[in-house]
This record gives structure tokens, C-alpha cells and sequence, in this order.
């Protein structure tokens, strides 16, 4: 792809460019926690151009959420502001590629019910949470019919 820039974090460049190069076969988890792993490929919503996230890969039923933690960071990571500007993304889990539309989950009851799947499928998420006085954002990603 002509206008995909990479992640200028080169552990994640490496994931995301083993990742697709083997057809989602190979970097499917984050390091060694043996935990699952799609890639996000969206619009940077400054430049236009393509930029590819690694998140892990949280499911409810056809959905996935996308939880913009950053490790417990101050600040929300950009491609957050990227899926608001442009919802439309494709989601590559393994071998499969899905054409989807992100919204940010603003209902308290369903971020309550999400929040708690995200952190059955990755504890960590509730250590990053601690650390940070913002509330990270969980986003769903639906199929596009
Ligand atoms: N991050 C998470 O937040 N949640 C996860 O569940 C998660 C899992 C995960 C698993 C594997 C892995 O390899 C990485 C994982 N990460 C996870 C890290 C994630 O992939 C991102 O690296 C991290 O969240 C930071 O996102 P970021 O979008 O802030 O990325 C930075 C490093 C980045 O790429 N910055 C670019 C840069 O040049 O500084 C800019 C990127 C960009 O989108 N630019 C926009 C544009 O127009 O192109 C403009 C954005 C703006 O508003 O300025």
C-alpha cells in the first residue's frame, strides 16, 4: 500500500509487518504473554494515510473492542482520534479481514459490561486503568453489512 507509514514504535512496526506478511500467520501475540492480537488498519486523520495498530483481540459475538489503553499512558493514543474522525476501518484477525465501523461506547451500563470482557481477555488492561487519571476509552468495532 503507497501511503501506509508505519508505527513509529519499531516493536510494533515489526508485529504488524510479521503479522500481514505471513497472512496472519506469525506475531499473533503480544510478546510473551501468549495473548491474541488483530491488527486495526485505518486513516491517519491528519495525514490521510494508511496506519496499521496492533491491539489485542477482544471478541463479543461478532464485535470487537478496541480499548485505548497505551499501557496506562497520560494521553489517549492518536489512533483514538483517528477512528473518531474516520470510523471505517478493517480488522485482521489471523487470517481473516473484516470490514467494520468503530464507535466509542459512551453508555455507562455497556461500557461496564465491555470493560469487563476486555479485562477477562487481558488483565493487564485493569493495572493500566490505575495508573492513569483518564478513563480509557473502549470502542466497538461492528461488521459492516
Ligand atoms: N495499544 C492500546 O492502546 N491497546 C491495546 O490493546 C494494544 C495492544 C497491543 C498489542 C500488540 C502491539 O504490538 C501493540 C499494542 N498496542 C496497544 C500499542 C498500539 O499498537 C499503539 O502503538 C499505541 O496504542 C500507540 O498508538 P498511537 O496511535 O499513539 O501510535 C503512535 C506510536 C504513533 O504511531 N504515532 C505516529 C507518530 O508519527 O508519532 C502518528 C500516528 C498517527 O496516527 N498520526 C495521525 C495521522 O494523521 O497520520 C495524526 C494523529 C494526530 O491526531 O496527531
Amino acid at each position: 500500500m503507497s501511503d501506509y507509514i508505519p508505527s513509529p514504535r519499531q516493536w510494533v512496526a515489526d508485529q504488524v509487518e510479521l503479522y500481514e506478511e505471513s497472512g496472519g500467520t506469525a506475531g499473533l501475540t503480544l510478546r510473551d504473554t501468549g495473548l491474541p492480537v488483530i491488527i486495526v488498519t485505518h486513516r491517519g486523520r491528519k495525514t490521510g494515510a494508511v496506519r496499521k495498530t496492533p491491539l489485542m483481540r477482544v471478541v463479543d459475538g461478532d464485535n470487537y473492542i478496541l480499548v485505548a489503553s497505551q499501557g496506562g499512558m497520560p494521553k489517549n493514543p492518536l489512533w483514538y482520534y483517528n477512528l473518531q474522525a474516520d470510523p471505517d476501518v478493517e480488522i485482521r484477525d489471523k487470517e481473516e479481514v473484516y470490514a467494520m465501523r468503530v464507535r466509542e461506547v459512551v453508555d455507562a451500563a455497556e461500557r461496564e459490561r465491555l470493560w469487563e470482557i476486555a479485562v477477562e481477555a487481558f488483565p493487564p488492561y485493569q493495572e493500566y486503568q490505575g495508573r492513569t487519571e483518564r478513563v480509557i476509552p473502549i470502542l466497538v468495532a461492528e461488521p459492516v453489512a
